[in-house]
């Protein structure tokens, strides 16, 4: 049974499951990675709204479970040793949760190995370099006169969306069958859109990546992850 007082965290969001995974997010694209991994796996789980104001993040009681101020956290009260554990970054979660279900992660050591490759691929640059675009391009840094910031990340994006258009060739998923990268990346493609940075980065004239984000928001787990938790 899970002793709730181990984790300052709850103080703030009371579970009213305590037995079922605890997720601490809000339905960003690093924060809808772990809710679309959790429907796709069909683990029982209870989601709690950490919006990205610094009442939330930054509060004590979620800097207790993540000392890095950002979401998404997941508490899982049966971890691998019998006893609850804490676990951030989106990565890390989905390969936690990969883990933990044998699901997602392929069939052999091979596979494993490829998937992780594109979620690192995504983790280290994919998500960084688009988030730092959508700064430059649509939020604070889009005020910036100096062009070098923004022409810098759409030079990368634009350049990471070819290896990603490569690499899709003829495959459905990124690394083979459908994985935890696919829920690392595709999620970061459709932020494009978001940023109003579609055009700019020459999103239609990548065919096999556009296919690639319909396939996978066709996917009945990914609309459900898409909104938990509800952002209002
Ligand atoms: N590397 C982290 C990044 C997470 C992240 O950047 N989360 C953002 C929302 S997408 C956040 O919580 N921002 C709040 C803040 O920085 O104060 C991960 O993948 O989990």
């Amino acid at each position: 049974m899970l002793d709730t007082t181990s984790f300052p965290i709850m103080a703030k969001w009371p579970p009213q499951h305590p037995d079922r995974l605890q997720l601490y997010s809000f339905p960003t694209p690093n924060g809808v990675k772990a809710s679309i991994m959790l429907e796709e796996t069909g683990l029982p789980y209870e989601a709690h709204k950490v919006t990205l104001a610094d009442a939330d993040v930054k509060s004590p009681e979620f800097l207790s479970l993540n000392p890095n101020n950002k979401i998404p956290a997941i508490i899982d009260p049966n971890g691998p040793d019998g006893t609850p554990i804490g676990v951030f970054e989106s990565g890390a979660i989905l390969l936690y949760l990969a883990e933990k279900t044998g699901q997602f992660i392929g069939q052999s050591a091979t596979d494993k190995h490829r998937i992780t490759q594109w979620l690192m691929f995504q983790m280290g640059g994919l998500g960084p370099m688009l988030g730092q675009l959508g700064f430059f391009y649509k939020f604070a840094g889009s005020e910036i006169e100096d062009p070098r910031p923004r022409e810098r990340y759409i030079n990368e994006a634009k350049r990471l969306l070819n290896v990603l258009n490569q690499e899709l060739e003829g495959q459905d998923w990124i690394a083979g069958d459908y994985s935890i990268a696919d829920m690392a990346i595709a999620p970061w493609l459709r932020g494009l859109d978001f940023y109003g940075a579609r055009e700019v980065v020459g999103w239609d004239d990548h065919a096999n990546l556009t296919a690639y984000l319909d396939r996978f928001l066709d996917r009945p787990a990914v609309q459900k992850g898409l909104v938990t938790p509800a952002r209002d």
